[in-house]
């Protein structure tokens, strides 16, 4: 059987699939419908230092291909995750992956320093969510923040940082090479694109935020595109997501340049998508005779 092991940022993935902060939680609600321990890693939902109850109601909704969130990062806080998430997720034999998503440059740094020492495998620094007012996006659009954060994360941590980049911006490669100048090991994109959905009847829009994240399959060939760039103009792996919710994506999206892929959107449809993916993988391979996963990074052949 093909190995589907890769190596990214020093941390060996026993597949490359791992499901998206902000669409698996902590893992508890999957726990039941297959170990853990199947999945390459966990990207657990985006953590700020304090406990956050999000952005009001409504905050999802359903569009052609895909789903709008405005969740506003709700979550527990760095201290309840320590506490209370990390034990559990600790035993299950799959890599953990802490997603920071700090409001300021400060608080990135604070929640990068508790979680030095502990059994997270490799911080996501989130400089892309969309949904709130201080930090995210605003930390991801411009190359010079997105650099200062970057490094501001790299001194507080020896753990292997990997930097969410956002899709809304001119020239995601610009982004990438400044967080790759300041110190990231590994780089994962895309982040959802900002979208806008209105009730005809009403005329309001349909998210109480006004506009909200794009995720699904109608943003993947963006998702493939972007990927494939930022490969070509950074050295450090990529990890791509954006709409994958087949084998044939993942393959798709390894061929572009990505080492490690997230799905997210379609776990809300399909919370196995990930199980059946990593078999469908080991079918291709095997169906070709390619032994390891790690040979199709990057194989696309351009015109
Ligand atoms: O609104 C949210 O919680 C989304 C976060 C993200 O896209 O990073």
């Amino acid at each position: 059987m093909a190995d589907l092991s890769v190596k990214m940022a020093g941390v060996t993935f026993k597949n490359p699939i791992i499901p998206a902060s902000g669409s698996f939680g902590f893992g508890r609600e999957y726990e039941h419908l297959y170990p853990l321990s199947s999945l390459g890693g966990i990207s657990v939902k985006g953590m700020t230092l304090h406990q956050r109850d999000g952005n009001p109601p409504p905050r999802i909704a359903e569009t052609p291909a895909g789903m709008l969130n405005s969740v506003g990062l709700q979550n527990p806080g760095i201290d309840y995750f320590l506490e209370h998430e990390l034990p559990n997720l600790a035993t299950k034999g799959t890599i953990i992956i802490a997603n920071v998503a700090g409001s300021t440059v400060e608080d990135c740094i604070e929640i990068a320093s508790k979680i030095e020492g502990t059994a997270v495998d490799m911080i996501e620094l989130n400089i892309s969510c969309p949904n709130v007012k201080e930090g995210g996006v605003a930390f991801g659009t411009r190359p010079q923040m997105a650099g200062d954060v970057t490094k501001a994360v790299r001194d507080v941590t020896t753990k292997p940082l990997m930097v969410k980049l956002s899709p809304n911006v001119t020239d995601i490669a610009e982004i990438a090479r400044a967080v790759e100048a300041n110190g990231a090991d590994a780089v994962s994109l895309i982040n959802t694109l900002l979208g806008m959905k209105i009730d005809i009847n009403s005329r309001r829009p349909v998210l109480k935020n006004n506009v909200g994240g794009l995720s699904g399959p109608a943003v993947f060939p963006i998702a493939v595109r972007m990927v494939w760039q930022v490969a070509n103009a950074v050295s450090i792996p990529v990890c791509g997501m954006g709409g994958v919710s087949r084998y044939e994506d993942v393959i798709e999206m390894m061929l572009a340049g990505a080492s490690t892929v997230q799905i997210g959107a379609a776990l809300f449809t399909n919370p196995t998508a990930p199980i059946e993916i990593i078999n469908g993988l080991t079918n291709w391979l095997d169906e070709r005779g390619i032994k390891n996963i790690s040979d199709i990074i990057g194989g696309v052949k351009p015109w």
